[in-house]
């Protein structure tokens, strides 16, 4: 049986012209046919984890500063993609993150501490996947894509009631794994959706030179799955769109993939100088369109946040910043054998004799002391 397309459910399957909005970055709402607002209590449950997502990428750029973070990949202007990929899940969802997904990662429940073990060099992962369905967060990219799919194939197979929501940027578009996720999961109508945050760069690669599709949502239609573009910077058209790909999946209806359309508004991590590949204006532009003005601006108009209320957000949002800066300005308890632990089960010859150099070091540190 021919599993091609007719003209008509092919065109179905090709995103929109410009993204889905609900909301202007002037804090009006704009009613789309196809998409409702979310309702109130879910824009303000939203904007509330806004406040505290940028609360903690700010406090992770300065733990960054103060030498008590390795590396940090901001999500400074992407809030409303951190905050839409985790609330648009169950509980008994699984995300897979990427490096810069931390904010979604806390989202969903990840201690702030235990989420930046990994940026702080201690360990591959500082929380247990299982305790809140969310995968280790991928450096290599595209990887966890893979990983998200296989997942979500074992999930479908077992008759799991799972969606999986895969995050990457848009320069892991241009990576085998995504094609390869991507094909797999459309021929096996997989419960997954593929969450795009082009921010515009990949380090210093403006998108220009990443892709010649007309936008990175048009790669679905190649893959057979609809895709979707949506304003990254607008809370409630995320969780409008998100929300329709994930029933989609858990209908059984297969993957899906969304572009959402947002802007880095920091280097890459503390390691990048973005002076040296754009313009100052181009970033200073976006600035106007931040994700938590149009949302708070909303709420404000429609007579739904009180001072009272933003006053106890900021100091959640506060509370939970304080909470990092103490454990992580607390020096942490380092076994040096944990260097060795769990890289092999067997540990090799070679591996023997860089312990016993170590131990050799160690000890006669200790005796200078
Ligand atoms: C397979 C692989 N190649 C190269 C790198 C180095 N690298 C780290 S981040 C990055 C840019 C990725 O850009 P994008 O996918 O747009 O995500 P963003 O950092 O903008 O969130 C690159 C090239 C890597 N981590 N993995
Ligand atoms: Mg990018």
């Amino acid at each position: 049986m021919s599993r091609l397309r007719s003209p008509e459910s092919a065109t179905a399957l090709l995103p929109r012209d410009t993204p889905v909005q609900l909301v202007t970055a002037a804090g009006e709402h704009t009613p789309d046919p196809a998409y409702a607002i979310p309702t109130d209590d879910e824009l303000i449950r939203a904007y509330s984890s806004l406040v505290t997502g940028r609360r903690i990428n700010d406090q992770c750029n300065a733990l960054v500063r103060q030498g008590r973070l390795a590396v940090y990949p901001s999500s400074n202007g992407q809030e409303a993609c951190q905050i839409a990929a985790a609330l648009a899940l169950r509980e008994t969802d699984w995300l897979f993150p990427t490096y810069r997904d931390s904010v979604a990662i806390i989202s969903r429940g990840v201690a702030p501490a235990e989420a930046m073990v990994l940026l702080r060099g201690d360990w591959h992962s500082g929380y247990d996947p299982h305790e809140h369905c969310v995968a280790p967060q991928a450096t290599p990219l595209a990887t966890q894509l893979l990983h998200a799919v296989g997942f979500a194939h074992a999930a479908k197979l077992r008759g799991e009631d799972t969606v999986v929501l895969a995050m990457c940027g848009d320069g892991a578009t241009s990576e085998g794994d995504f094609h390869e996720a991507m094909n797999f999961a459309a021929v096996f109508e997989l419960p997954v959706v593929f969450f795009v945050q082009n921010n515009e760069f990949a380090i210093s690669v403006p998108l220009s030179r990443q892709t010649a599709a007309p936008s990175l949502a048009h790669k679905a239609i190649g893959y057979g799955m609809p895709g979707q573009r949506v304003d990254g910077n607008d809370v409630a058209a995320l969780l409008a769109v998100l929300g329709e790909a994930v029933d989609r999946a858990r209908a059984g209806a297969g993957p899906t993939l969304i572009e959402a359309h947002t802007y880095r508004m920091l280097a890459h991590t503390n390691a990048d100088d973005d002076t040296r590949y754009r313009e100052h204006e181009a970033v200073q532009a976006w600035t106007g369109r931040d994700p938590l003005n149009r949302v708070r601006t909303l709420l404000r108009d429609r007579g739904l946040l009180s001072d009272e209320a933003e006053a106890q957000f900021t100091e959640a949002a506060e509370r939970t910043a304080a909470d990092l800066r103490a454990t992580m300005h607390a020096e942490p308890e380092v076994d040096p054998a944990d260097l060795f632990r769990h890289v092999f089960a067997e540990q090799p010859a070679m591996l023997d004799a860089q312990w016993r150099m170590l131990q050799d070091e160690i000890d006669r540190t200790e005796a200078d002391a």
